[in-house]
């Protein structure tokens, strides 16, 4: 196999590109995938202040080293979930990469500021890990973005997770979640602006590109992954995509086009009256869980 570029050995092969790279051609190719989707989708520029949640795995710090490549001006926030090694050592990465960078981070632990850990939350209440944990990164990294000013908050999901998510929103025919899987969710009360610039780059792909620019994150896995449904639905799709090379993008391509599940799905929101985010209730999914988890 040879670089599609230059012709010397090849490093990486990319089957649904038909392609294969080098090591500083792969870098490239990355780099410029995630460069065309910035621009397609209007996502920000080099006067916005950004900030991306950075989890210590190969997604987040492989983009936030590509946007820092760029000349984005990008900061970063780790939420400490509290579950043991796994959260210590990850933050240990994140502070590697942002010392050899001089890059700008903030830590925020979910036990000392919001009174409950993710295996608390888990224990105390009926919601599995995984989606107690969900739901806090959503609501803390929106906040987070808040507190900070910046105009719009990046989020390391990759062609698989999307994949996968949408697999799993089809197959349950979960219309309101179909509405808000976007690339760019625009700001709107009290929400700052999302982006996903990574959605072209699958996940063997942002663990290479980590991996070939010298790029040290969290390889183990979280221990509370048990009975996490986007990763059931990630194998299915990667069967999927080892018969049919390149189904995943044109799935999620294409749904990206059609997408107008929200004109006609956007639910009627109303205040929390604990926090005063947008909600469906009267208070917000995160403030209950908070108030569950943080009984002792
Ligand atoms: S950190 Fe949280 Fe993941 Fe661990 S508890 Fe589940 S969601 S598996 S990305
Ligand atoms: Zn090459
Ligand atoms: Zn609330």
């Amino acid at each position: 196999m040879h670089c599609r570029v230059c012709k010397s050995r090849a490093a990486v092969e990319v089957r649904r590109h038909n392609a294969a790279f080098c090591r500083d051609h792969f870098i490239d190719h990355v780099t410029r995938q995630v460069e065309r989707t910035i621009h397609e989708f209007d996502m920000f520029t080099h006067d916005d202040r950004l900030v991306i949640g950075v989890s210590g795995g190969k997604d987040s710090l492989a983009l936030w080293d590509i946007l820092h490549r760029l000349g984005y001006r990008c900061e970063g926030v780790y939420l400490d979930l509290g579950i043991d090694v796994y959260s210590t050592e990850s933050l240990d990465h994140i502070e590697r990469f942002v010392k050899e960078r001089d890059l700008i981070l903030r830590v925020v632990d979910l036990g000392e500021e919001y009174g409950f850990t993710i295996p608390k939350a888990a224990e105390t209440t009926r919601r599995s890990p995984c989606s107690a944990c969900g739901l806090s990164k959503r609501y803390i990294l929106n906040e987070q973005a808040l507190k900070g000013g910046y105009d719009a908050l990046v989020m390391g999901h990759n062609l698989d997770d999307e994949g996968a998510t949408l697999f799993s929103n089809v197959l349950n025919w979960n219309v309101e979640y179909l509405a808000r899987q976007k690339v760019v969710l625009p700001s709107s009360d009290g929400l700052v602006k999302k982006v996903k610039p990574l959605v072209r780059v699958a996940e063997r792909e942002t663990a290479a590109y980590a991996v070939l620019s010298g790029i040290e994150y969290e390889v183990e896995e979280c221990p509370m992954v048990a009975g996490n449904t986007v990763n059931r639905m990630k194998e299915w799709m990667s069967l999927l995509e080892h018969r049919s090379p390149g189904v995943t993008q044109r799935f999620l391509g294409g749904f990206q086009k059609v997408n107008s599940f929200d004109e006609e799905e956007r639910p009627t929101l109303l205040s929390c009256e604990s926090c005063g985010r947008p909600t469906t209730g009267t208070t917000c999914a995160f403030c209950r869980l908070r108030a569950r988890s943080s009984q002792s």
